[in-house]
């Protein structure tokens, strides 16, 4: 009689390729495999990078393009949940993702070799457009993420090659693969998979040690500079605009706590030698272009500045102060025969370009209307730091940072808001951003038990450019009470504040508003940061025992 189910020695039916537990151990090597081949991607990818630049590596140009194209809420979302490490969780996430799929092109080509080697080069092709179509991304871009992807293709074939049954090899007694029609070359494979990813890593760190010495020398060339000593200096800080209140924001933020927003995964590294900057466009007369030495022999100004982004939530840590020396914009653009629209100029707009491709959009009225409007090189008497825009940024005070702020500055076109919308305009924000009166209660803090007795509300608030006039406290809804303001530094600058709180046991709710020199009372009503910066009164909940 003849069973349905096949002889105990009959061959295993064709595509078979052995025993259940082998064809596990086949497939986890494939995925190892697939990995293996990812890995050698980013390794060769980083090396060819660091001779392009290391923006152009596949991980940072793909989230790159990822930031470029998340919608202000996310991208608000991400600042607000992720802080500064909003950019570490983009690129954990991407490297997450191409650790999946590189497990499963491994298995697919234990099946079908080509198509797995062809799934690569497609994933080489995303990180390759990505590159090149950074705003600051040439052609040359793409380079990294090709080679590295026409390199690992071919690790993945060899490595899945490795895996095929070797014909006529038949199981040796004992060998836990029995059954299987024939056995595929363990050793050659753990041979030909140590190599693969050992020679990755090797590529992966000669590339990060190659760009570290480009990095050195921007670095080398910061060290070099030396501040000059201004030809304007800022008044000293009056005694008294620091309150001396623990718990509030000290009334010069320190470099190193200073708030960071940028778009930039990889902080750009300039060399202050080799470093332009471009002024043309509409009613340029005279197109320049200096150098940072240049910068150093015109007339320094040293100013107080506070500066704010629009992504701060009210009461949020989006903004710091800091004492910055630089050049005024309006001197170099009157120099480069510019003239603001008040004056039959025909360019009402400054669109600054950065080395990584940011744009940003300033009204020219602004820049030239007398405010201290600078192309800032030294922060808190040190040159700027890399992530705040060495050698070179823009400030305007009283505008938003997104509009005004350009940080690693290479180039100011004049042109009109009719004409050009700025990164953040092509993403749903304002054109016009001017600061908006704000203020936040740093002391006592949400959900702190102060007390009883008398408490010290005290916090920051700001009106850059017009300057406070008036800061109020009220508790649970009540009266308004005045705050005692700290001694006013200069019109750009914030000030701090404080009320003392005859505190009584309880639940309570503090709410602060302020007004600013023209007369406008910080208003009440709710709204969010998109499109031109959150209002509304900042509030804190306190428990007095
Ligand atoms: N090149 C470049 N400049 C930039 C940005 C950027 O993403 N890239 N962000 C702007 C925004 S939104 C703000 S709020 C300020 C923040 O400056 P900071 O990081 O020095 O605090 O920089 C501005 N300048
Ligand atoms: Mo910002």
């Amino acid at each position: 009689m003849h069973g349905v189910r096949p002889h105990q020695n009959d061959p295993p039916p064709r595509g078979s390729t052995g025993s259940r537990r082998s064809r596990w151990t086949r497939a986890a090597l494939a995925a190892l495999s697939g990995l293996i081949a990812g890995f050698c991607a980013l390794g060769v990818a980083e090396l060819i990078a660091a001779a392009v630049r290391p923006e152009a590596g596949p991980v940072t140009a793909v989230g790159g393009a990822v930031i470029d194209r998340t919608p202000p809420a996310l991208k608000d979302f991400a600042v607000r949940n992720f802080g500064t490490a909003d950019k570490l969780v983009l690129q954990l996430g991407i490297l997450t993702l191409l650790a999946l799929f590189a497990l499963a092109v491994g298995v697919l080509a234990l099946r079908h070799r080509r198509t797995g080697s062809a799934a690569v080069l497609v994933f080489g092709a995303v990180g390759a457009v990505a590159a090149a179509g950074r705003p600051e991304g040439g052609p040359g871009d793409a380079l990294p993420s090709v080679v590295g992807a026409v390199v690992a293709a071919g690790v993945l074939y060899l490595l899945v090659g490795r895996l095929a049954p070797v014909p006529g090899r038949s199981p040796a007694a004992g060998d836990p693969d029995k059954g299987a029609r024939g056995t595929f070359d363990r050793r050659g494979f753990v041979i030909a998979a140590t190599a693969a990813a050992a020679a990755s890593a090797g590529a992966g760190l000669v590339g990060r040690r190659l760009t570290a010495s480009v990095q050195a020398g921007a670095a080398a060339s910061r060290r070099e500079v030396v501040l000059p000593v201004p030809d304007s200096a800022a008044p000293a800080v009056p005694r008294g605009a620091d309150l001396g209140i623990r718990g509030v924001s000290s009334f010069i933020t320190p470099n190193k706590s200073f708030y960071r927003v940028d778009t930039a995964l990889v902080v750009p590294q300039i060399d202050a030698g080799g470093w332009r900057l471009r002024i043309h466009g509409r009613g340029v007369s005279r197109p320049l272009t200096v150098g940072f030495h240049d910068l150093l022999e015109r007339e320094i100004v040293e100013r107080d500045i506070t500066l704010a982004c629009v992504s701060n939530e009210v009461g949020g840590p989006y903004i710091g102060n800091a004492r910055w020396i630089g050049v005024r914009l309006a001197d170099l653009l009157r120099e480069a025969g510019v003239k603001p629209p008040s004056q039959g100029g025909p360019a009402d707009q400054i669109v600054a370009r950065s080395v990584d491709g940011m744009t940003i959009g300033t009204p020219v009225e602004d820049v030239m209307d007398g405010r201290d409007a600078l192309l800032a090189l030294g922060m808190n008497g040190e040159p700027l730091p890399f992530a705040h825009g060495f050698p070179v940024r823009m400030l305007v005070p009283g505008l938003y940072g997104y509009v005004s702020a350009c940080k690693w500055i290479q180039d100011i076109e004049l042109t009109t808001f009719d004409d050009y919308d700025a990164y953040w305009v092509k993403r749903s924000w304002s054109r016009r951003a001017p600061v908006k009166t704000q203020s936040r209660i740093d002391t006592p803090r949400p959900f702190a038990s102060p007390g009883p007795g008398t408490v010290p509300v005290a916090g920051v608030a700001w009106a850059q450019h017009r300057g406070i006039a008036r800061v109020e406290v009220r508790v649970d809804g009540g009266a308004w009470h005045t705050a005692r303001l700290g001694a006013q530094d200069g019109l750009d600058t914030w000030r701090q504040w404080v009320w003392e709180w005859p505190a009584t046991s309880g639940h309570h709710t503090l709410e602060v508003r302020a007004t600013d020199r023209t007369g406008v009372t910080q208003t009440g009503e709710r709204a969010g940061t998109v499109p031109d910066g959150a209002t509304g009164w900042h509030s804190v909940v306190v428990d007095v025992p």
